[in-house]
């Protein structure tokens, strides 16, 4: 087996559980995503960083333009594929190349990330990149997060559990070592999904900022109590009025099974 893998594995996941703060949203949605006091993305990750997350994912250029602040903090996972939010309509179910493993490595990542928009009229070019990805970074030792995302015009509703377990299982079957997908909503169907991945580690999507952040906390809970293995959140985190409170909050239901009530005590 793969030593290489489960060593840098190891410095993501603790006790197979992971808080990891996704922060691709300048490419992925632009400005939009981020208030006027949110437009430096130092002062931010500084913030998610003191809070204790266990790893963060950026995209290469960001993690070259903040390196001081993470570098011996927290783990690194590099995401090579991604897509604006101004292309063409037609192609918004396709990720492009950023990067390769090699140079992930050279930015000293402990993982790298890639999407496959599962079902997508892009799926087999999306499938391909996957495997270029997965064999470079089997070479090395390194392990790949999936985003495991069921859209296209194919899906009708990718947040449908049979969907999400297709998606999971589609990512276990391609050679995923730990999984991203999109929460179902509850306890019970997001159990299946787990299941559906064959023992790898599933990571719930944070998604879109929630009325209330203790509504955010109840999902997640319900993603540990289902066996999931904890969450990728950006937008839950970054556009919250307590950055570092959100983040400790997060990390005590994912790290010591607290109530979401709890979690919230400072
Ligand atoms: P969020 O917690 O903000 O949802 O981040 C997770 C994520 O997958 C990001 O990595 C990515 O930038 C974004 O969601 C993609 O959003 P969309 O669903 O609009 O493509």
């Amino acid at each position: 087996s793969n030593v290489g893998i489960k060593v840098r594995l190891s410095r993501i996941l603790k006790n197979d559980r992971a808080v990891i703060f996704a922060f691709d949203h300048g490419l992925e949605h632009g400005p939009r995503d981020f208030m006027e006091d949110r437009y430096m993305a130092k002062t931010i990750l500084e913030k998610v960083v003191n809070a204790g997350v266990d790893a963060m994912m950026l995209l290469p250029g960001m993690a070259r333009l903040t390196y001081d602040i993470w570098k011996n903090k927290v783990a690194l996972i590099i995401k090579l594929t991604g897509k604006s939010d101004i292309r063409p309509q037609d192609k918004h179910y396709l990720q492009s190349s950023l990067g390769s493993v090699e140079q992930a490595i050279s930015l000293g990542a402990d993982a790298v990330a890639a999407t496959v928009y599962w079902g997508s009229d892009y799926e087999d070019e999306m499938i391909s990149h996957w495997y270029e990805i997965k064999e470079s970074a089997t070479y090395y030792g390194m392990p790949v997060l999936q985003l495991a995302y069921p859209r296209g015009s194919a899906i009708k509703n990718r947040y449908d559990p049979e969907i999400v377990m297709y998606g999971a299982r589609a990512a276990a079957e391609t050679g995923a070592d730990l999984i991203k997908t999109y929460y179902t909503g509850n306890k019970e169907t997001f159990a299946k999904v787990v299941e559906m991945a064959q023992g790898l580690p599933v990571v719930m999507s944070g998604g879109a900022v929630r009325d209330k952040p203790i509504e955010f906390l109840e999902d997640v809970y319900n993603v540990i109590q289902a066996g999931g293995s904890g969450v990728a959140v950006g937008r839950n985190v970054f556009r919250s009025n307590n950055i570092e409170g959100m983040v400790r909050a997060v990390m005590k239901v994912v790290h010591e099974n607290a109530l979401p009530e709890e979690a919230v005590k400072e």
